[in-house]
């Protein structure tokens, strides 16, 4: 041992080049090894109101829309709070839970951040994107420009821990950290839609070191994702896109 290779790709792990090899805790597992396996409280519901419950889910989120213009109407931070909670309770490698939401409220480090942001997008814009990511982009109507940062009441700043620590600060591994933060920010949005809120899903390109700094995150987390949340501007439009029909996206056996 070890079996494999010191660079053989992990789940996005640090790669074994980097683990542990303590003897003694070399395989001593992050949760309790004793960990206790209790009943699952599962109330069955009838065919008809599953059915009926798809439907409706269906319909609510079929109505949620990337919002790009919104209002400074404050939102009690205890929705924010819940609407992070549920994000919280996402499906993560080895439950890890490799996520930090780091909400933002104050109108100085939202200006800051939008001075960082669109600083990086002018230059994406004009120069790292390239013509045919800003051709691709022209219907949608987007820019460097990002009114939102500073009118939206919060900023909600996701991060990724690419690993954790254990106790006595020894790495831990994260594995599929990638996907677990992309799965709660998935249900970080149907949250936000099932509440009566809106958000805009933005990756700001480049952005990533500034922002990690400004707002004192560690070295092993890195932006994934920033969302604003509030509601959308009186007179906020959306392009007119249509979705896929379901034939195009469902292939059966
Ligand atoms: N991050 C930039 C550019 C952008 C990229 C894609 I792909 C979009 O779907 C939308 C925008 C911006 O936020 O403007």
């Amino acid at each position: 041992f070890p079996v494999m290779e010191n660079n053989t790709k992990t789940p996005e792990g640090p790669s074994n080049a980097e683990s542990e090899t303590d003897e003694d805790d070399e395989f001593a597992p992050a949760l309790p090894e004793a960990l206790d396996h209790i009943s699952y409280d599962f109330v069955k519901k009838s065919v008809e109101d599953i059915r009926q419950r798809s439907e409706e889910f269906y319909q609510l989120m079929n109505a949620r829309r990337t919002v790009r213009f919104f209002s400074d109407e404050a939102v009690p931070k205890e929705i924010i709070h819940n609407i992070i909670k549920t994000a919280g309770t996402s499906p993560s490698g080895a439950h890890t839970e490799p996520w930090t939401f780091v909400i933002v409220e104050d109108k100085d480090m939202k200006a800051k951040i939008r001075d960082i942001v669109e600083s990086e997008e002018r230059i994406n814009y004009d120069k790292r994107m390239g013509k045919e990511w800003t051709t691709d982009l022209r219907p949608l109507k987007t820019s460097w420009q990002k009114e939102y940062l500073t009118t939206a009441p919060y900023l909600v700043v996701v991060f990724k821990q690419t690993y954790g620590f254990k106790e006595e600060g020894k790495r831990k591994k994260h594995y599929y950290h990638e996907m677990s933060v992309s799965l709660a920010c998935g249900i970080m949005l149907a949250a936000i839609q099932y509440c009566g809120l809106v958000t805009l899903t933005s990756t700001p390109l480049n952005a990533g070191p500034a922002l990690r700094t400004l707002l004192d995150r560690p070295g092993n987390e890195k932006l994934a994702l920033l969302l604003p949340i509030g509601y959308p501007a009186l007179d906020c439009t959306v392009p007119n896109l249509k979705r896929k029909d379901i034939e195009d996206i469902i292939v059966e056996f």
